[in-house]
């Protein structure tokens, strides 16, 4: 069985980045893929509108499908589009958090971008047990490159956040945040949720109990008819 991610942004670094932290937790056999259309990075309402043509574009040819961005963008869309499971790494993530502790905070890039992971808390109902949204304005594309000084800073957050929300477990608020989860959750003592990884394990769980997105309901298959323009090819 194939479990696809696709990486939302166009960035190609952050694509191999995320396949390589899938991988190390993966049974199944796991593809990361580029958006061919779309934003370089994700950080504003904007950024995600753009990035959801993308994201639907490569609906096709797996048993799982992870879209690896905080914002899940086009979550609900992909499901309509196709039965097998899709994770969006967010609610992935919260859930994932939501095992191992009754509180977490999330410490996330840009804090313009906190809006849009404390509304997904609110819609995905975790309100209750997500104690804050942190940001540390770190462009997306710096974690690219990784390093000390990076790793510092959202530790700094991290440790912060812990201690203003009295919470107990932390869940990184960006898939380019991946490759540090493993340093991050040594350097700070508790739980730290890459929702990469968590959508992974999620999707195979799923792909794997042969459950997937119901045809019924709000998700079945989008009603037939003409797009125009740019979404010609990805109507029905
Ligand atoms: C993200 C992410 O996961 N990928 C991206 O381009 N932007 N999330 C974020 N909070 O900045």
């Amino acid at each position: 069985m194939l479990i696809k991610i696709i990486n939302p942004n166009t960035s190609r670094p952050m694509t191999e980045a995320i396949e390589r932290s899938a991988r190390a937790v993966a049974s199944m056999d796991v593809v990361a893929v580029t958006t061919s259309m779309g934003p370089a990075s994700i950080e504003s309402h904007y950024d995600e509108a753009l990035a959801v043509p993308g994201v639907l574009a490569e609906m096709a040819n797996a048993d799982g499908y992870v879209i690896a961005c905080f914002g899940d963008p086009g979550l609900d869309a992909a499901r309509e589009a196709i039965a097998a499971p899709v994770l969006g790494i967010a609610e992935a993530a919260f859930h994932a958090a939501s095992f191992l502790a009754t509180r977490f905070s999330v410490v996330t890039t840009l804090t313009r971008t906190c809006v849009i992971a404390e509304r997904l808390v609110r819609r995905y109902g975790f309100e209750a047990q997500c104690g804050g949204v942190h940001g540390t304005d770190i462009p997306v594309l710096d974690l690219e490159h990784g390093g000390e000084p990076l790793l510092r800073k959202i530790e700094a957050a991290a440790a912060s956040a812990l201690s203003q929300d009295r919470s107990a477990a932390i869940v990184l608020g960006c898939a380019g945040m991946a490759p540090l989860c493993a340093q991050l959750g040594a350097r700070l003592g508790v739980p730290v949720v890459d929702g990469v990884a968590a959508a992974v394990k999620f999707a195979e769980a799923l792909a794997s109990l042969g459950l997937g997105t119901s045809r019924r309901g709000d998700y079945a298959t989008p009603p037939a008819k003409p797009y125009a323009g740019f979404a010609s090819h990805l109507g029905w």
